[in-house]
């Protein structure tokens, strides 16, 4: 008999065991109909006195992944999910979950207010609240320290992190891994727990494990250093030690109370703002969601450079081999020693077997020759930055491929319409802009190109996902999306040195702001003679006092090319570390006596607002040209790309939200339009 009682959870009778089954797709989230879907569940067991027991399994890809994020915007209507727990820990029979996927959030905090946990081996289990800037609201803080120790339920609570199902029985968090049919595994275990009396445990009972209070503050500095910036990982320091100070019913209270005055912080906002333009990224613009990726088996990369290495990498690393193609078999030697001393590293980091290094070297292969990549699905080309080079890339690869096979462009800022006419079939070429180092580097840049087939377009966003990736599809546009910001925030850098700032003083704003590194210790790492080449391939287009503002030049011709030759904008020792050099406060004071600027004392404030307005301005017209699809792709690029502080929700959401006091009714572009007008004097 199966009866329905709410459209997510229905009840099924096998023998003595009922069974709730959570059908709530995409990921079965703790909706309203859930919640009370759960609360029905227990009342039929209760209600049936010849069920001895339940177990709690769900339909699709996993189990309960958490409260329902889209209910958070509204007003929560009851049951709310402390009373779903309460409820199942008030249970008097034996109450089973049966894990598969992933246990998150109130998803796992359901599973530890059951009698017993099983999973599936591969399923995994955490509490990422954090991730939302928020903490565990319906019990999590209280039940996971009794049944893992404090510090281990610490770290999960302050990092996030999933734990595989094999470490979580280790742990005591899980009772036992099966492998096979979940279901059936769960209704024999709880047949077992039955037989043996059907008791029913709650780790409510359980009295919290004794730990080190030291422990705890070593890991409150720990965090403070590793999350700069973020409150909820230090509250959940507070959080765990008031746990084990505090009597189970008042913990719960208290532990529900923090949870909700995080739920409505800016930086919980912001990072679920996050969450959502991540997902959202991943819907094209224009494209049908039943549109199929194309299936890639099999790929090339032309060009064993530095992002030709990082991008095979990627490859190997998620069992794609790759023929990686080279002008020169010493060039290829090189680059396949490269590869392998990175996963060396690692072997030796212990973060890789030896196995797994072996089984990725082994599917990378190499050529001079392109005749011998016919047959692979996709090609990436990540040949020197000139436009000729690439277009005879293209010639060759066209001459050679299947008419199916795309073939993707890695240039930072060619413009793929000119790639793509060369091609006899425009419509598989598209872009994919990876960042260095391509293996490490989480955002990519997909490019989209007139003509470019939708499915290809859905193959190149699918293959970021699988490849880890955080895949944000951009239209034409010099520099794309990142880089593109990313040159107006250094241009307005060095305009704010000719006007009287040091480049201490504006790194030490950015980096105080949230910025991982500031503008000019970033130019220092990528290379003064780097910087200046993209100058001059630019400078006929730039404004006159952009084409004026010569300091990199000037820095090149006194051999300062950055870190490389351990001097750029700072003076670099032998462990890298930089200090200031008055050398270049004089290089920077005869630059300004000969454009004739008079150095001025620039407070933080205007640092901070000049930098962040000349990104959003350009984010504005990127949008306007609708070579971005949403502002929420571009803080999605930043914070992946550039480190733009993720509790701050990127660029776009930032001024967006300051800009929403001074106006509610004002469109997002029209927001961003708002920062230009406030920073409009000429550049
Ligand atoms: C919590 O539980 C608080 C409690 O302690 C206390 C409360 C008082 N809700 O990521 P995907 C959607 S806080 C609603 O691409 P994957 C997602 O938007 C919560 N929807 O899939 C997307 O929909 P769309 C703690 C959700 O296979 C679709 O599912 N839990 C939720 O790569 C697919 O998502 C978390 O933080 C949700 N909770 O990864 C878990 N989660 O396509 C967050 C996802 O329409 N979720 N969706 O945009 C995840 O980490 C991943 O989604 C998961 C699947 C690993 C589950």
């Amino acid at each position: 008999m199966t009866e329905l009682l709410a459209r997510t959870v229905s009840v099924a009778k096998q023998g003595n065991i009922l069974v709730a089954t959570v059908d709530n797709p995409p990921v079965n989230a703790l909706s309203h109909s859930v919640r009370a879907g759960l609360i029905e569940a227990v009342k039929a067991l209760e209600g049936d006195a010849a069920a001895r027991a339940m177990i709690i399994v769900c339909e699709g890809r996993t189990f309960i992944a958490g409260a329902d994020i889209h209910e958070f915007k509204k007003p929560m209507v009851a049951p709310l999910l402390g009373e779903v727990i309460d409820t199942l820990d008030a249970a008097t029979k034996p109450i089973i979950a049966a894990i598969h996927g992933t246990a998150l959030g109130g998803g796992l905090e359901v599973a530890l207010a059951c009698s017993y946990r099983i999973a599936l081996d591969g399923a995994k289990v955490g509490l990422p609240e954090v991730k939302l800037g928020i903490l565990p609201g319906s019990g999590g803080t209280v039940r996971l320290p009794r049944l893992a120790g404090v510090e281990q339920a610490l770290a999960m609570i302050s990092e996030g992190g999933q734990i595989p199902a094999r470490d979580a029985r280790e742990k005591g968090i899980v009772d036992e891994v099966v492998s096979g049919d979940l279901r059936s595994a769960a209704v024999a275990f709880a047949a077992k727990v039955v037989a043996d009396g059907g008791k029913v445990r709650r780790t409510t009972d359980l009295p919290v494990p004794s730990f080190d209070p030291a422990a705890l503050e070593a890991s409150r500095a720990a965090l403070a250093k590793k999350y700069k910036g973020f409150k909820a990982p230090l509250v959940a320091v507070d959080l765990i030690k008031m746990v084990t100070e505090t009597p189970v019913a008042e913990a719960i209270a208290l532990e529900y109370k923090t949870c909700k005055e995080l739920l409505v912080s800016p930086q919980s906002k912001a990072l679920r703002h996050i969450f959502a333009a991540e997902r959202e990224a991943l819907k094209i613009d224009g494209v049908d969601a039943e549109v199929k990726p194309r299936d890639i088996k099999k790929v090339a990369i032309v060009g064993p450079g530095t992002m030709g290495r990082g991008i095979a990498s990627c490859f190997v690393n998620i069992g794609i081999p790759v023929t990686l193609i080279g002008l020169t078999d010493e060039g290829l030697a090189s680059a396949v020693k490269a590869i392998g001393k990175i996963y060396e590293g690692s072997v030796k980091r212990g973060s890789l077997t030896a196995e797994e290094m072996e089984r990725r070297m082994a599917l990378l292969t190499t050529t001079t020759a392109y005749d011998g990549i016919s047959d692979v699905d996709l090609v990436i080309e990540a040949v020197t930055e000139q436009l000729d080079v690439k277009k005879e890339v293209f010639a060759k690869l066209d001459a050679v491929l299947r008419d199916d096979a795309i073939i993707a462009t890695n240039t930072s800022f060619l413009d793929i319409e000119e790639l793509a006419a060369t091609s006899k079939n425009a419509t598989r070429i598209a872009g994919m802009h990876f960042f260095n180092p391509a293996n490490v580097m989480k955002l990519l840049e997909n490019v989209r190109a007139a003509k470019t087939a939708p499915d290809v377009l859905a193959t190149t966003t699918a293959l970021g996902k699988r490849l880890g990736k955080v895949p944000v599809m951009v239209g034409r546009s010099e520099g794309f999306v990142a880089n593109r910001m990313l040159s107006k925030r250094t241009r307005e850098a060095q305009f704010l040195l000719e006007d009287g700032a040091t480049p201490q003083q504006v790194d030490r704003v950015l980096t105080a702001f949230g910025f991982p590194i500031g503008p000019f210790a970033l130019a220092d790492l990528a290379g003064m003679d780097i910087m200046a080449a993209a100058r001059a391939a630019r400078v006929a287009r730039m404004s006159p006092r952009e084409q004026q503002c010569n300091i990199v030049d000037r820095l090149v011709a006194a051999g300062r090319l950055g870190q490389k030759s351990s001097a750029g904008y700072y003076v670099y020792d032998d462990n890298r570390k930089a200090s200031h050099d008055p050398a270049v406060d004089e290089l920077l004071d005869a630059h300004r006596r000969e454009r004739g600027f008079t150095a001025r004392a620039i407070s933080d404030e205007e640092i901070l607002e000049r930098c962040l307005f000349a990104m959003v301005n350009e984010a504005a017209r990127i949008l306007d040209e609708g070579a971005a699809a949403r502002p929420g792709d571009i803080d999605v690029i930043w914070t992946n790309g550039f480190g733009f502080p993720t509790y701050l929700g990127g660029p776009m959401f930032m001024p967006t939200r300051s800009a929403c006091r001074r106006s509610r009714r004002r469109s997002t572009n029209m927001r961003a339009s708002l920062a230009i007008s406030i920073s409009s004097r000429p550049r």
